[in-house]
């Protein structure tokens, strides 16, 4: 029987963060052998916000690297860069076609990241609809993606159940596979936002590739809350809990577990052996990036091989997409 089908992506935004790796990268990792994975570079969605040319191509190239520093084989998945397979945006002009205006103003990401600038671009607002037709492109079953996607995804399933509808059936409707606890990793520097690549300071977050004093300097400033006991309990305790969130991600150990390990611990105690252990885990994959990163050639290969798998399977879908709508396919 054939594979089920996952697709996912991170945006070519800035310095993946441990809540991509957590959040994302992570599960595509554990989930390349059982499925069929294509795992992406969404690189037009980063040009959602203002993006420096140069600073962009280099985190298209990192973050590919990263992905495979990270563990995602291209022998078992598929690994490629948004737009090199210009399907993608095909795809998703012919969805804002179909899809109310008043959709797309209703999505939170819209909402929140418009509030924070003056001039709000179309690409911002049309987001949903590009990510959709990432999805529906591969005949997606399930998308693994954090919790602040979820949304994304549902429109997803409403934009396919309308093709369908008015086109005959075209698109399966893909399944959100987010993970629960973790799925929500938030800023060090506030934890009441989550952390994010596009944050104001980067102490915000941890960085996948920030230096071991780095890490330790940014662990130690992060903010803690009232009391002193280690407990996880999100109301009470937010900045806490989240940073038990990243332990237990981080090590595998339950919360549980490491709530009686800190019991008679401080929060510089719990704090310092976060650091060591945030460090430990993320050397590795540091030492395979640089690896990857030098050489330029063995990476281009495999984002060209996967460019060609992902594109055999978009144009299908196109030409199917093409033909339903009543585009001239001769
Ligand atoms: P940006 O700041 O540009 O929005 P981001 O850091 O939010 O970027 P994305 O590229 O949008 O990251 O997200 C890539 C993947 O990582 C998605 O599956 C997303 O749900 C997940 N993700 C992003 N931020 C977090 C987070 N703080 N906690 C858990 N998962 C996250
Ligand atoms: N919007 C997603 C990134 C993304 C994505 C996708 C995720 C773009 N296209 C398709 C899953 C499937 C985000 O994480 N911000």
């Amino acid at each position: 029987m054939a594979k089920e089908v996952i697709v996912s992506a991170i945006q070519a935004s800035g310095n993946v963060h441990i809540g991509n790796y957590i959040g994302a990268i992570q599960q595509f990792v554990k989930l390349q052998d059982k499925y069929q994975g294509y795992f992406f570079i969404a690189d037009l969605h980063a040009l959602t916000e203002p993006q420096d040319p140069e600073k962009l191509r280099k985190q298209i190239l990192d973050s590919a690297a990263l992905y495979m520093a990270c563990g995602l084989d291209p022998k078992e998945a598929v690994i490629f860069i948004q737009s090199q397979v210009p399907e993608h945006t095909e795809l998703g002009w012919i969805l804002n076609t179909i899809t109310p205006l008043g959709e797309l103003e209703r999505m939170t990401q819209f909402k929140d990241k418009s509030k924070k600038r003056k001039n709000i671009l179309a690409g911002l607002l049309n987001y949903p609809t590009l990510m959709a037709a990432d999805i529906l492109l591969y005949d997606a079953d399930l998308v693994p993606v954090g919790k602040d996607q979820s949304q994304h995804l549902e429109f997803t399933r409403t934009v396919a159940r309308k093709f369908n509808s008015k086109f005959g059936v075209t698109f399966k409707e893909p399944r959100a596979l987010l993970k629960k606890e973790g799925a929500l990793i938030m800023g060090l520097d506030n934890p009441s936002n989550k952390m994010a690549k596009s944050a104001q300071s980067p102490n915000n977050y941890i960085a996948i590739l920030d230096e071991p004093n780095e890490i330790q300097r940014k662990i130690k400033i992060a903010v803690t809350d009232s009391g002193k006991e280690i407990k996880y309990d999100p109301v009470k305790k937010p900045a806490i809990s989240n940073l038990l969130i990243i332990y237990s991600a981080m090590s595998g150990k339950s919360i549980k577990n490491l709530e009686s390990k800190f019991k008679e611990k401080t929060y510089a105690e719990f704090k310092s052996s976060l650091a060591d252990l945030l460090v430990e885990k993320l050397s590795p994959i540091q030492k395979e990036y640089k690896r990857l990163i030098e050489n330029k050639g063995e990476l281009l290969k495999v984002l060209n091989n996967g460019k060609e798998q992902a594109q055999k399977v978009a144009r299908t879908t196109m030409l199917d997409v093409r033909k339903k709508i009543g585009l001239l396919c001769e």
